[in-house]
Order: structure tokens, then sequence, then C-alpha cells
């Protein structure tokens, strides 16, 4: 696949309904993710697991885009394939995962992403190769005296820096604020503290002069709390977040692909759908999931090779589901 420019890149992940299977998880996340199917987390066994995903027939058509964590996009598969050339034969452009965590600021619960030091550097291996995009997370709390200020304009500051670097080296930067659903907060403190996040990373992008066009943005949707026995509907959660989004995200952006942030599989495609359903916005508003995609098949799997196949056609129908959200065209008796 040939692009000439990053608002190319950008258009092509999302188009026609596709989105992201975000399979970026460090190799801490991913071993929890193991653990939960009695897995051990070894090198081969990562490899073995995301082979047998980025070979799923369901990626063609329905995965424009794939973010990979730094140990994955430089292992091949079984057969001697680089894991890029498996993702690339699937009509899908690989990403990479270049931020490096979170560290606490101060004393406080609230964190600031890391990892602009030596990214230029970095960028230019990924670049190598093959990398077409690249994601960095900011991570946001909500609760007693958060989102600080503080927290909200460093962050947003990193990302839009983490932006232009990347955006310099010829690849699409994807920002990804995420606002955690971590507490017993209301669907509106979701909404005011996505909107404050969304209100200054916009700012902070227009401020390093970074390409829109050639930019994703991949938000937490607007809920309630996972910890708050008052949940939001489907419609209201779509409404919100299409009113937060209004607000502060400018209409020439490309894409718009959603973290799952802990919601289940069917909730997330519940929500996208009902979203492309109401319509009435310029950008493509698309899926970048993680566990929303990849939960059915990390059980179907189990870490056992013979059902390699069941674990792949889960991953298929999901893929699929998100795509036909993506369009407005879900329904739930397609899950039967
Ligand atoms: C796949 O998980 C990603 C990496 O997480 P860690 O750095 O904690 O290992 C994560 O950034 C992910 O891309 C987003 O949170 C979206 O995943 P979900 O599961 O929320 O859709």
């Amino acid at each position: 696949m040939n692009f000439s420019s990053l608002s190319e890149i950008a258009s092509y992940i999302v188009s026609d309904g596709k989105g992201i299977l975000a399979a970026d998880e460090s190799n801490p996340t991913c071993t929890k993710r193991f653990d939960s199917i009695g897995v051990e987390s070894t090198e081969d066994n990562r490899r073995d697991y995301r082979e047998l995903l980025f070979r799923s027939e369901g990626m063609k058509g329905n995965i424009g885009g794939v973010i990979l964590f730094d140990e994955t996009i430089r292992q091949t598969a079984a057969d001697g394939t680089s894991l890029v050339d498996v993702i690339t034969s699937q009509g899908s452009l690989p990403g990479i995962k270049v931020d490096k965590g979170l560290q606490k600021i101060g004393s406080t619960e609230e964190s600031l992403t890391q990892g602009l030091e030596g990214l230029d550097e970095r960028l230019k291996e990924y670049f190598e190769i093959g990398a077409k995009f690249t994601k960095w997370r900011a991570v946001i709390n909500i609760g007693k005296d958060m989102p600080s200020s503080e927290a909200i304009s460093a962050n947003m500051e990193a990302l839009a820096e983490y932006a232009k670097i990347v955006q310099n080296n010829n690849m699409v930067p994807m920002v990804e604020p995420e606002v955690l659903m971590d507490g017993n907060h209301s669907i509106d403190d979701c909404f005011e503290a996505t909107s404050r996040c969304l209100d200054t990373l916009f700012a902070c992008l227009l401020d390093k002069e970074v390409d829109i066009k050639g930019t994703i943005l991949k938000p937490n949707m607007v809920t309630s709390g996972s910890n708050n026995s008052d949940q939001a509907n489907v419609e209201e959660v779509a409404q919100k977040t299409i009113d937060c989004l209004k607000a502060y995200v400018p209409d020439d952006l490309p894409g718009v692909t959603f973290l799952s942030g802990g919601q289940s599989d069917i909730d997330a495609t519940a929500h996208l759908d009902a979203m492309n359903k109401i319509g009435g916005f310029n950008w493509k508003l698309s899926f970048s999931y993680g566990r929303a995609l990849q939960q059915p098949a990390l059980k179907a799997w189990m870490g056992k090779k013979e059902n390699a196949i069941l674990a792949q056609q889960a991953l298929s129908h999901r893929a699929l589901m998100n795509k036909l959200a993506s369009e407005g065209k879900w329904d739930i008796s397609l899950e039967n």
C-alpha cells in the first residue's frame, strides 16, 4: 500500500467502517490477561497468541490498523514471516505504542505519561521497520480534586509534543487522552473531565502546529463511573459522547477511534453503533479496542493450539460487529 501523505494514511485506517485492533499490551498487562486464562506470559506464547489474532480471516476489511508493542513489531511468525508483513498482507497498517508508561506526579494519585526522551531516535527505527502510525496514552483520573488542571495541562502538552515529533518522522500520531471509568462518578462528571481534556488537547495541538488532518484521536466514551450503581443507558452515553466531541474536536480530524476502557464487548459495540445512528459529525467514528475486541478470542484460545480457529472466529466476529457499528448498521440480533 502506497500513501503520499499522513492524511491518506489516517483516512485509510478508518475507511469503510474499518477500525483498529489495540494489541499493544505492555508485558505486565499481557501477563495479567494471560493470568486470567492460566497461560504463562512467555515471549513465544505472546507471539503465538498475537500471530493467531493477526492471521484471523476477519482482519480483512474490518481492521485498518493494529497497534503493536515494541517486542511484537520485531517478532516473526512461526513460519518466519515478520508479524508486520502478516498484518500488511491483511490490508491493515502496523502501528506502534511509543509512550513509556505512567509516572506518578509527586505524591498525588495522578500521573504523567513518560517517553519524550529519545523519542525521535526510536521513531526513526520504527519507521524503518514499517510502522505507519503511533500511539501515546495519557491517563486521567476522576476523583476528589481530580482531574487537576496541572495533570491535564502536563499530559495534553506531552501528547501534543509527541504528535509533532511523530509527524516530523512521517507517521500518523494517535493521541489517546483516556479518562478512566474507575470510580463512582456520574456521567456528567465524566462529561466535564473529558471536555476539559479535549479542550486543552486541541489547544496544545494547535499551538504546536500539529497537522490535524494527519492525526487520529483515541478518546474514552462519556460514561458513568464503573462503580456507580446508576449507569447511563446506551442512548445517553451516545448522545453525551457526541455532544462532548462536537464541542472540541475540529471537523477536519479524519478519525475518532474509541478505546473500550473496561466496557463489555457488546456495550462497546452498542455505544459505537448508537453514535453512528445519531450521526451529524464530520469525522469517522470508529474503534480502537483492546479488551472489547480480544476478550472473547482470549477466552476461546486458553493457550491451546487446537483452539486457534475458535479464537480466530471470535476475533473475526467482534471485528465485523464493530465495523458494522462504525457504519451504524449493527443490531443485537447479529450477536446470536
Ligand atoms: C491494549 O492495551 C494498551 C496498552 O496498555 P498498557 O500500556 O497498560 O499495557 C492500552 O493503551 C489500550 O490500547 C487502550 O487502553 C485501549 O484498550 P481498551 O482495552 O481500553 O479498549
